[in-house]
């Protein structure tokens, strides 16, 4: 962190990668210091990429100082901070501990990585850096949106006491064209896993970080529907168009698991799980409902300003859930936006995301949450997936 004895210092930042979650990570660069007192100014350093027209296309379009196509010379650099990785889950094990034996803070994408062996690495690489002052932390996004961090406020207050059940589905439909052109997200050897590792593992840190309760076991089954796609023509992403080659799915397309939970209020919970890509006109549905001894908890991603509350301790006549609109700023991060009753939607959560990574840094604490972190929900992914190749009724992580 460099101080030139004016104002506060400066963080100076590279990111890795420059695909849909580089366009969210960049503006909550730029957007996070603007709205919250970060106690350093983060400087858009350099942006890296494999092609260096497409890096250079993204320096000028999200506002990086830089380009670059060799990540081993930018994560040497003694002039960066940063390394935030949002590249395909491959990369995140040999870019993430170069950075970290650096001494660059580390912000990496979810999932961790592509296996437990990977995540044990790269989270042994941050308990040494943490030694040395250099902060780790993985992206699960959702803990951040304000709605979310208050639910979690609810639980651990004992509002809708005992958890006994949790129900998490993560909806979405761009597979569901049979036509769609391949991306890496459908190779296992670039991104580990598919649906699963995607947004399941978004739904289980959602569970566990609002239950504050660990999975323990869990009983999956996985399937894939379209075996083979066209491969990308033109395009990156889910905005690809197809040509006539055609490629193999490699990845799960759908999964599904029950687990068991332990710990916090939700000892002994039991959970359902279900993460697609195929569920037809649902976008980006990700949907939580806890269910407790004395009362229960709904969320939904599609109207993530809202989270529905159900009190039992309510008269009879005035029984069912009601809808808290969570804009006051009383709530988490809400009160540095708009005024009351004035909406945000996914790209904060990416702000809120930046502004607590820096913060720790600032404050030389562990961000959260951490690759240990990370690894546990690599550890529950590797089980699903040995549970569902076995099909063994429960499986231990
Ligand atoms: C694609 O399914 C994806 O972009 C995920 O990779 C993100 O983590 C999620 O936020 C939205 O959907």
């Amino acid at each position: 962190m460099a101080q030139d004895g004016h104002g506060p210092g400066r963080l100076r930042v590279a990111m890795v990668g420059h695909g849909f979650m580089g366009a969210a990570h960049s503006q909550a660069w730029r957007t996070a210091p603007r709205f919250f007192d970060l106690g350093v100014e983060p400087e858009m350093a350099v942006v890296v990429g494999r092609d260096a027209e497409r890096t250079e296309a993204a320096r000028r379009q999200y506002g990086w100082q830089a380009a670059s196509t060799d990540w081993r010379q930018v994560v040497a650099d003694p002039d960066i901070d940063v390394v935030d990785i949002v590249s395909p889950g491959s990369s995140h094990v040999e870019v993430a501990i170069a950075a970290l034996e650096a001494g660059k803070h580390v912000l990496c994408e979810k999932p961790l990585a592509n296996t437990v062996d990977e995540a044990e690495a790269m989270t042994a690489a941050a308990t040494a850096a943490a030694e040395r002052g250099v902060r780790a932390m993985v992206g699960f996004s959702y803990r951040r949106v304000p709605a979310v961090a208050f639910a979690r406020q609810l639980v651990a207050d004992g509002r809708i006491g005992t958890v006994r059940q949790v129900r998490a589905l993560y909806l979405q439909d761009w597979l569901a064209d049979e036509d769609g052109p391949m991306t890496w997200r459908l190779d296992k050897a670039l991104a580990g896993s598919g649906s699963l590792g995607d947004i399941g593992a978004h739904a289980i840190d959602l569970v566990e970080h609002v239950t504050g309760a660990q999975l323990s076991t869990v009983s999956g089954t996985l399937e894939t529907f379209v075996h083979e796609r066209p491969l990308m023509a033109e395009g990156v992403g889910l905005s690809g168009t197809a040509s006539s080659e055609r490629g193999q799915v490699t990845v799960d397309d759908a999964a599904f698991f029950l687990g068991r939970l332990t710990g916090g209020a939700a000892e002994g919970a039991i959970g359902t799980f279900e993460a697609t890509r195929y569920a037809t006109g649902r976008k980006n549905g990700l949907t939580l409902e806890v269910s407790g001894s004395e009362g229960a908890i709904q969320f939904d991603l599609e109207s993530m300003n809202e989270l529905r509350l159900y009190e039992s301790s309510a008269p009879a006549g005035e029984q069912g859930f009601r809808r808290i609109l969570v804009t006051e700023p009383e709530h988490p991060w809400m009160a540095a936006w708009w005024p009351t009753g004035h909406l945000i939607g996914y790209e904060h959560t990416f702000s809120h995301q930046v502004t607590d990574f820096v913060r720790a840094i600032v404050a030389g604490t562990d961000p959260q949450p951490s690759f240990a972190d990370g690894l546990h929900v690599q550890r529950v992914l590797d089980a699903v997936e040995r549970s569902a190749a076995d099909g063994s009724a429960w499986t231990v992580i």
